[in-house]
């Protein structure tokens, strides 16, 4: 790090300036001509172009930072679903329309370009996401804050549907070059793995304990702009690649074997090669594990040796960091700490200890038990031998305090053990995390309050004080700004552009709900917004959506608790209703169910729900009578690009889990802020979004998370529902028959029967009221004008979901740090 600042200046922020910049990048870079330019030659071009502008602010934020050494929050994150970065960067340089009037000038489309980037996919879904809504937040309130992560070379897989059944591809989304990245091989770092550990006496005649990896790693940091809105500001992302140690190679090249030597190459930079598909249920695979560590140890030493000054005191440590933990994953960055500062800093045990406790927060962002990340204690020996002993040394300390506490109460010393003993000896991360950490925080308000009372209750009775919550955000220039800027522009009209940076402004369009033609205009925006839908899902997919139909969207990963299914019986209600005749197509009306959904490549269950979905779509669309009132689409591979499009032209926003099983959701916030009306249980943020929009604004149904939890414990019965149902009998039945699989009905026979056994997310005991609430969604959509009434009180009350209003909390109640002015 330099203390001065190099002399540089940014292109001219004309339409003119720009064009001379784009051509420079064309000619100079890509190393071609206007005439002979690719698309994809003049996308590469326009992105460089782009982060030209921003380049000055980038290199002012960081030598501000080294500068003032404030308290900077380093969030830590295995995933981030970045979405694409070129009108992100054009917003924040307030570039649009420049650009776009620059590139028409040579006679290219703006719109064209962006289709060529493929966005990076370094995340599965909701808490990738976030990670990416919290560093744009960070960003644009000036926060000294960084990112690490994990630049996979292969993201979330691409999904096809071949016969309906879900195919997934690779990613290969650096394929056509990386424009927003910056290699820095000169600051790489080396990580070690495996081997053993050995004790010996230090100087000082104290008995220790150190680590000699049997091999070493690369790690290549690649930095991300993250530019904050129009505040001059740029943060960084910075994403780690494993490469092969120069040591790892020679060794192995003096063998002999030069063929072998290379190929082994391989074996360091399969690492970083894929991000694990699993969301919510981690697989417990060692390469997962190596990746965990790999870029916490990459990171921390990158913030020791790159961000403080030489000699710094690391006893000061706390004062100048807080690592964000998101979820478990990177969890082992706590006895990385421990052993950076035990082992290579000299630090006594307790000394390091109070300050690797005051470095780290937590945040959990699950309920699914099986969704906590354990590793086997064997596994965790043998890639981390020195950090399974700092882990039993803290388990060791804190179970002696929760004995002294207790008056030695065995079984509580057992469950709160970090090392659990059954079904194997395994390290439970979150027990690890919520030990050390100064905070531990839930994502929503029910579902902090259930980590508190159920998951992690012995420790909340233990420390109450280190329990939090902070309902999670989504960031308004990406969800509202940029994918919806007819609303963006109605919205400004009415009440200027302040609430892109501060949300909650956003209730001043509250009396404008009672304004008929404000009403007229939200819906002209929603007719455009679902004309743009129909081209996108035309010419991405070849699927016809008629925008006159109400548009009913269900889009998240594919998981049982998260009840697509429940979604399904309602459309194969209407189905079996229609075609027997008992509802006629001219009292229901027109809607297009819209589904996007990735399942796990080793989710049985959830890859067997995505192809009923198909099926049973098939034959609905193709059905002459029911298909005039009832289509069903499902584009594949849903991901941030399509989610931009079909969010803002939602009527009605599904977010109906089992209640008590998502922690949050951030899609129930997006479609809130774009205008749809939510169909919702009372479960994670929908909890929040209802009291904020009104019940009369949102429609709930289903059983609440006791009930559920009462039944659950009474024994549930899935079957009693289906036998005392006629409807529900008739729609289980009618899948079972094969009407949705040519008559074969083994088709989808363990799908139906696992709802009749078990069904553990009890679809079966919500399926009525949520056709009842369906009901009520009908007669709701049948008054447009009280319909669009209802969608602007929504928007207006949805303000405290945006991204900034988390990062406050967190700056608050959890990192005690503050924005940089200026
Ligand atoms: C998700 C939760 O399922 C979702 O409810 C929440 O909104 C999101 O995190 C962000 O907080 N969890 C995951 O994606 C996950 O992998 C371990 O949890």
């Amino acid at each position: 790090m330099t203390e001065t600042t190099p002399l540089i200046t940014s292109p001219e922020h004309s339409v003119e300036g720009f064009v001379r910049e784009f051509l420079r990048e064309l000619n100079f870079t890509q190393g071609t001509v206007l005439e002979r330019a690719t698309t994809n030659d003049a996308y590469l071009a326009l992105a460089r172009t782009v982060r030209h502008y921003l380049m000055s602010r980038w290199i002012e934020t960081t030598v501000d930072h080294y500068r003032a050494q404030p308290k900077a929050v380093a969030y830590l994150s295995a995933e981030y679903l970045l979405g694409r970065q070129l009108d992100n960067a054009l917003l924040a340089a307030d570039l649009e329309e420049i650009a776009a009037e620059g590139l028409a000038s040579l006679g290219l489309d703006l719109a064209e370009l962006r289709d060529a980037e493929v966005e990076p996919g370094l995340g599965n879904g909701g808490l990738g996401r976030l990670a990416a809504c919290f560093v744009d937040s960070l960003a644009t309130m000036s926060v000294p804050a960084i990112g690490y992560g994990i630049r996979y070379e292969y993201g979330i897989f691409r999904q096809r549907f071949a016969g309906g059944r879900q195919v997934e591809e690779p990613d290969t989304w650096l394929a056509g070059g990386a424009p927003w990245e910056f290699a820095h091989p000169e600051h790489a770092v080396t990580v070690g793995f495996g081997g053993h550990t050995e004790k010996y006496t230090g100087d000082d005649g104290v008995e220790r304990s150190r680590w000699v990896p049997g091999w070493q790693v690369l790690g290549v940091p690649y930095n991300y702009m993250v530019p904050g809105y129009r505040n001059g500001r740029v943060n960084t992302l910075r994403l780690w690649s494993a490469r092969a140690t120069h040591a790892f190679d020679l060794q192995i090249f003096n063998e002999g074997d030069y063929v072998d030597a290379v190929r082994s190459r391989t074996f360091a930079e399969n690492i970083s090669k894929v991000l694990y598909p699993e969301d919510s249920t981690p697989q417990g695979k060692e390469l997962r594990l190596q990746q965990q560590y790999f870029f916490v140890a990459c990171s921390i030493r990158d913030f020791v040796d790159q961000l403080l000054p030489a000699g710094f005191d690391l006893r000061r440590l706390p004062e100048r960091i807080v690592f964000q933990l998101n979820d478990t994953h990177p969890v082992v960055a706590i006895p990385e700490l421990m052993r950076v500062l035990v082992d290579d800093e000299g630090f006594g045990w307790d000394e390091a200890w109070d300050v690797t406790r005051r470095c780290f927060a937590y945040t959990c962002h699950t309920l699914l038990p099986e969704a906590l990340e354990v590793w086997s204690v064997e596994l965790m020996g043998r890639l981390l031998p020195r950090h399974l002993e700092i882990i039993y040394r803290i388990n060791e300390e804190f179970l002696a305090q929760v004995r002294e506490r207790s008056g030695g109460d065995e079984l509580l010393v057992r469950r709160m053990s970090i090392i659990a003993e059954h079904p194997q000896r395994a390290v439970r991360m979150a027990f690890l995390a919520t030990v050390a950490a100064t905070r531990v925080n839930g994502v929503a308000e029910l579902h902090s309050q259930l980590l508190r009372d159920k998951v992690l209750a012995d420790f909340a009775q233990l420390w109450p004080e280190k329990f939090t919550n902070v309902t999670n955000g989504v960031t308004p220039r990406r969800f509202v700004r940029l994918a919806n800027p007819g609303l963006s522009g109605l919205i400004t009209e009415a009440i200027g552009d302040g609430w892109v940076t501060d949300l909650d402004r956003l209730r001043e369009l509250e009396p404008l709900a009672d304004d008929a033609e404000f009403r007229r205009r939200f819906r002209e925006v929603k007719a455009a917004n679902k004309g743009r839908l129909v081209d996108v899902l035309r010419r991405r997919d070849g699927i016809e959506v008629d925008p006159g139909t109400m548009l009913d969207v269900m889009v998240k990963r594919l998981h049982e608790y998260k009840r697509q299914l429940l979604k399904l019986l309602h459309v194969v209600t209407l189905y079996d209703r229609i075609t027997a005749g008992e509802v006629s197509v001219d009292d229901v009306p027109a809607r297009t169910v819209v589904f996007g959904a990735k399942a796990a490549p080793g989710y049985v269950m959830a890859k067997e729900i995505i192809a009923l979905i198909n099926h049973v779509g098939a034959v609905v669309n193709a059905h002459p009578d029911v298909s005039t009132v009832l289509r069903v689409a499902f584009p594949a591979n849903y991901d941030v690009t399509v989610a931009e499009t079909l969010i803002p032209a939602a009527d009605l926003s599904e977010q109906i889990s089992l209640a008590g099983k998502e922690a949050s959701g951030t899609g129930n916030m997006k479609f809130a802020l774009n205008g749809a009306l939510t169909i919702g249980t009372d479960d994670g943020a929908n909890v929040e979004i209802r009291r904020l929009v009104g019940d009369d604004n949102f429609f709930l149904f289903g059983l609440t998370e006791p009930e559920a939890s009462a039944i659950a414990e009474a024994g549930y019965r899935p079957s009693s529902y289906y036998e005392e149902n006629p409807g529900l009998r008739r729609a289980l039945d009618l899948v079972a028959s094969g009407a949705f699989s040519d008559g074969d009905r083994g088709a989808f026979e363990p799908v139906v029967a696992n709802l009749l056994a078990e069904d553990r997310f009890m679809v079966l005991a919500d399926y009525q009221a949520y056709l009842d609430a369906q009901a009520r969604v009908e007669a709701a959509y049948a008054d447009p004008d009280a319909w669009s009434r209802s969608a602007v009180l929504n928007v207006a009350r949805s303000g405290f979901f945006s991204s900034d209003r988390s990062m406050r909390d967190y700056l608050d109640r959890v990192w005690h740090a503050r924005p940089l002015p200026g």
